[in-house]
């Protein structure tokens, strides 16, 4: 049974995203907001919106103590059944980034579209971005701009280097119009899909209540995770290390026979 209902991946084909109607129960939320708490504790050193690899067990090669909580959500076969309705049975989880903008001094995420950063050929992914607490307008929810992806290209992205922005880099303003976009706005547990050429962002969370979403990152097995690509030559505002990203096969076959599942799969330091 399709777990996406055909309305639903109408949408996402059409606008580059979709709520689906599943959510997670009350109960999982309780887990995860607490598996962030000790996440959070557990990395004083990185900034809240830039838990990269989250789902690595122990101290990943990109500076953080991650949890295997978020490993088993991504794992979840409910997530990864909606993710097969949208990109195919052949699937491998590649990244799980926390995005938590705590009340008040919550950085922004400027327009941006995944693609730019990623090191994927040809270039696919769906994110299943998860909130934990309220996603509202006022406390910096995630914003899309529909059908911005429709014609798979990449714009143009310019640097900036200010401290307080949760990527480095912003799609150009005049590939979009910032008026066409849309709040998502999400309850905890419900969850918004988005595809890698989607251009999105979130405004910073000068409210007093905090903002945490699981992004997770799903690629169909007939994309090649390029480990020696680096778009951004390391300068993305979050430390990665795509030589040593672990892969996951979660489903079905690598059809394309170049993706390494062995590479960063060693255990953390304890
Ligand atoms: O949560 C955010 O502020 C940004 C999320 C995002 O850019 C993504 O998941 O690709």
């Amino acid at each position: 049974m399709p777990r996406l209902t055909p309305d639903e991946v109408a949408k996402y084909r059409s606008d580059g995203y979709v709520i689906p109607h599943f959510r997670l129960p009350d109960e999982e939320i309780k887990h995860l907001r607490s598996a962030l708490d000790e996440l959070i504790r557990a990395n004083p050193d990185v900034r809240p919106e830039k838990l990269v690899s989250a789902h690595i067990e122990g101290r990943n090669s990109e500076g953080v103590y991650g949890s295997g909580t978020f490993l088993q959500l991504a794992q979840r076969p409910d997530i990864i059944d909606l993710v097969s309705n949208l990109i195919g049975e052949d699937i491998i989880l590649w990244g799980c980034h926390i995005f938590c903008k705590p009340g008040g001094t919550g950085y922004e995420t400027p327009w941006h579209q995944d693609g730019h950063y990623w090191p994927i050929r040809p270039l696919a992914t769906c994110t299943v971005w998860i909130a934990l607490d309220h996603s509202t307008i006022e406390n910096g929810c995630l914003r899309v701009v529909p059908g911005s992806h429709k014609e798979q290209t990449l714009f143009g992205h310019v640097r900036d280097d200010r401290e307080d922005i949760a990527l480095s880099d912003s799609t150009v303003q005049n590939a979009f119009d910032e008026k066409k976009a849309v709040n998502l706005v999400l309850e905890p547990g419900q969850m918004s899909m988005h595809d890698v050429y989607m251009i999105h962002g979130a405004a910073a969370n000068s409210s007093p209540r905090r903002r945490a979403g699981v992004a997770i990152r799903y690629m169909p097995a007939t994309s090649v995770f390029e480990r020696n690509l680096n778009p951004l030559d390391g300068k993305s505002g979050v430390p990665v290390n795509f030589a040593e990203r672990p892969l996951w096969l979660l489903r079905g076959k690598d059809r394309t026979g170049r993706n390494n599942f062995e590479i960063g799969h060693h255990r953390g330091d304890a």
